[in-house]
């Protein structure tokens, strides 16, 4: 069997909200009044939060105006276009402008541990000396999914014992990855609810201590899990307000019928999205691409 693309896994996965979309736009094909109101319903139905399906639908709507057009089908690549616009352009792409440290955080099972896994067996094939660390030293059998992981992509881990601080764990891991001469160092943080005081503040000391030791940059990304839906929104603020992240990986693209909170997060937090997940296996990361993202969710139309 062929291997399913990036793009089908991807489109796979947001079928619901590009149902919904399909159905607008083949509902009699004239666009009028409720054709807009169905739309705007429709984007934030998909999840993309009410000020993006605003700001969009009123955009599209003053063009239908100026450049008269007058069939629905007219507006999808506009639609398309305009989505894709609502998402920040990463100014440094942490994993392939190194030297790098990136730490990852987020909620218990978002997936970060299978991303740090996923990109180390990246770095693995493109050559770049690469460590992975092991910050979650809380959660029993933590570090063995990880070793796991490490040798699955044939990059080392560095970790200490289960209950070991995890800010001195990230010290000993750039002191250990400088030694080494590593260019991208990739820290697994233990999962935590963005409403626990006293985890985000451990982690709050994480990331300080990383930062003030780490002689190359140190980027901090939230890792989210696409299928928890509008409450996504609200671990992103918090975890934001906390650590003031770099950027978001977004993961189980393939197992979310809609998906548009990867959206509503990256434009309402200006964050830019460096990966998303298609899967569980080591091949099921992809370089985010907004255009692409949005063909997925909007449908390329007959
Ligand atoms: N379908 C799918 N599953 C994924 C993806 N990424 C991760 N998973 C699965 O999600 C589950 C949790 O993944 P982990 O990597 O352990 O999540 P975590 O954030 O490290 O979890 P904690 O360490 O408990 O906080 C696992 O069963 C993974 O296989 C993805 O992109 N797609
Ligand atoms: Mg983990």
């Amino acid at each position: 069997m062929r291997k399913m693309g990036f793009f089908d896994s991807l489109k796979q996965g947001l079928k619901r909200s590009r149902e919904a979309i399909n159905e607008i736009f083949y509902m009699g094909g004239e666009v009028d009044e409720s054709f807009w109101e169905d739309l705007e319903d429709t984007l934030v139905m998909g999840d993309m939060g009410a000020g993006v399906a605003m700001r969009v639908t009123d955009d599209l709507r003053e063009r239908a105006a100026r450049e008269n057009l007058t069939r629905a089908e007219q507006l999808r690549d506009a639609l398309i276009h305009r989505l894709a616009a609502e998402f920040p352009a990463a100014s440094r792409d942490p994993f392939t402008d190194l030297p790098s440290c990136v730490l990852f955080v987020g909620i218990n099972g978002a997936g970060k541990t299978t991303t740090v896994g996923k990109l180390a067996g990246r770095a693995k094939d493109s050559g770049v000396p690469c460590v992975i660390g092991g910050a979650d030293t809380f959660r029993a059998a933590a570090i063995e999914q990880l070793e796991v992981w490490g040798q699955r992509a044939g990059i080392d881990v560095i970790t200490r014992e289960r209950g070991a601080d995890p800010a001195s764990v990230c010290y000993d891991v750039v002191e250990e990855a400088e030694k080494r001469g590593a260019q991208l160092v990739l820290i697994d943080t233990a999962g935590r609810l963005h409403t626990s005081s006293d985890l985000m503040r451990e982690l709050a000391k994480v990331v300080n201590v990383t930062r003030k030791r780490s002689s190359i940059p140190v980027s901090v990304v939230l890792v989210i899990d696409a299928t928890t839906g509008q409450n996504g929104l609200n671990q992103a603020k918090e975890f934001n307000d906390a650590l003031e992240l770099d950027g978001l990986i977004v993961t189980k693209l393939d197992g979310t019928a809609k998906g548009g909170i990867a959206l509503a997060i990256s434009s309402q937090l200006g964050l830019p999205i460096y990966r998303i997940g298609v899967g569980e296996k080591i091949d099921d990361l992809q370089t985010f691409d907004a255009l692409d993202f949005c063909r997925a969710l909007v449908g390329e139309g007959m």
